[in-house]
């Protein structure tokens, strides 16, 4: 049993481990670094060790220093969260070497679903539909071509290490496609240390919709419906919500039973996320699978009632799922909108600093999660994700007017926050009728003036 969890993260994050582990009963070690020492994660844990400085790479990312601390405070497991090392099969490996429980996948389905081509591969033979590709890696440039006629451009070039938009190119013709094809494989190979990339058919103007997995230690594998993550800029979700304003009862049907035999393809266990891109006519093809808790996971706790990071930890113990498939019930709507400090009205520069006053909305149908307070340094080292304003109602109109009027009362002062920004596109027709593409940001911020959300 788990008497004991190392977080091995910070921020919003770290905060919402802790409190999930004072409901069941599990003392908490937070690790921080030099930087992090006023941190809300690190004040709420009931032990805490400094494992280094500022930069992640000093601390955050210090697997051996992280399992050190895990050694001596005699824990009985690691949550890693989400960033950082969540996605580091080594480290997942290292942890059950150790005889710490991993609270995640095994770290075999962690290498399969991170390397892209391999996952592919993995699902589609699942009956999974993959976007039409190259059939594994590309490696000659003459080859490498001649796929790219046959598939027929725009087509899309990505790194098999790559994942979360990192390292693609777009090519719609032969010669920007020599050109990109290059310039892809030397930046993977910077990036990565893999140069390797495959090749698929460019998806215009998709809906970026995702499935939440849960799995078991015993083979039994659900899905707790979709996300509709198709709001994002530069490859950062700026806003998430369920149940997707695109999707029939059918075409979700057809979707969350795809995303059940992909975990299953894997051999999946725990929390995991199948990402799929939708096109106009709603063909859906598997992108790819996080294999952590993501950023977004509130938005599936209030459509279903249930508390993602408790199921991560009994599934991590060993523990049956309580419900079927036939138990998850969609109740609710609900949208989240990240809270960064950045300047929006200045291309979205960071905006590190003392918070001064903070006064976060509530009532009705209101969840924050957020490690900042009132007097709090936003340190520049990290993320500039300060918080996540999660509103959810009976319908989609009425969790979009509570997000509106809960950002109207939303005060930070001191940072400049996406704040305004998020207000804007909560009153924008576009967004409130549910037309949202990948191409949504982009459109609205040409056709926006930024004063209006600074
Ligand atoms: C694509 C795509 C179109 N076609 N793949 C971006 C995040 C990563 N998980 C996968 N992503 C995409 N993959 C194919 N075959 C479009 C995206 C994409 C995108 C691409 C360029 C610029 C912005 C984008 C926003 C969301 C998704």
């Amino acid at each position: 049993m788990i008497q004991k969890i190392l977080i091995a993260n910070r921020g919003e994050i770290a905060l919402r481990i802790v409190r999930a582990c004072r409901e069941m009963g599990i003392k908490t070690l937070a690790i921080y670094s030099e930087a992090d020492v006023q941190s809300l994660h690190v004040q709420l844990a009931d032990e805490a060790i400094c494992i280094g400085g500022p930069k992640s790479a000093d601390s955050y990312l210090r697997a051996d220093r992280i399992i050190s601390a895990a050694e001596i405070a005699d824990v009985d497991a690691i949550h890693p969260g989400y960033g950082f090392l969540s996605e580091n099969a080594k480290f997942a490996e290292q942890c059950e070497s150790c005889n710490i429980k991993f609270i995640g996948p095994k770290s075999k389905s962690i290498k399969l679903m991170g390397d892209k081509s391999i996952a592919r591969e993995t699902v589609r033979k699942a009956h999974v539909a993959t976007v039409p590709g190259s059939d594994g890696p590309v490696e000659a440039e003459a080859e490498a071509v001649k796929i790219a006629r046959s598939i027929g451009y725009p087509v899309i070039i990505k790194a098999v290490a790559g994942g979360g938009g990192r390292g693609m190119r777009i090519a719609h013709n032969d010669v920007s496609f020599a050109k990109e094809f290059h310039v892809a494989r030397n930046e993977a190979e910077k990036a990565f240390g893999d140069g390797r990339v495959y090749l698929e058919k460019y998806i215009e103007r998709p809906r970026h919709i995702e499935f939440q997995i849960l799995a078991d230690s015993h083979g039994k594998v659900i899905h707790l419906g979709e996300r509709d993550c198709s709001v994002q800029r530069r490859h950062q979700k700026l806003i998430e919500e369920a149940p997707s304003p695109f999707l029939t009862p059918d075409l979700r049907k057809k979707m969350g039973k795809a995303a059940v035999r992909a975990a299953e393809a894997a051999e999946y266990e725990n929390a995991g996320t199948i990402e799929f891109l939708v096109d106009p006519k709603g063909n859906f093809y598997f992108i790819e699978m996080n294999t952590r808790i993501q950023v977004e996971h509130p938005v599936t706790e209030e459509v279903t009632g249930i508390d993602l990071v408790k199921q991560q930890i009994h599934i991590a113990n060993g523990e049956k799922l309580e419900f079927d498939q036939s138990d998850i019930t969609f109740e609710k709507h609900a949208i989240e909108c990240r809270i960064n400090a950045e300047d929006p009205a200045r291309n979205f520069a960071p905006s590190p600093g003392t918070v001064g006053l903070y006064y976060p909305p509530g009532g009705h149908g209101v969840r924050i999660d957020s490690h900042i307070y009132s007097g709090y340094t936003i340190p520049p080292y990290y993320d500039s994700m300060i918080g996540k304003l999660i509103c959810f109602g009976s319908t989609r109109k009425e969790a979009l007017e509570r997000a509106y009027r809960a950002l109207s009362e939303y005060l930070i002062r001191g940072v400049k926050t996406t704040i305004p920004l998020h207000k804007a596109i909560m009153a924008d027709p576009l967004f409130i009728e549910g037309k949202a593409t990948t191409a949504y940001m982009e459109e609205f911020l040409t056709r926006t003036t930024p004063e209006l959300f600074s």
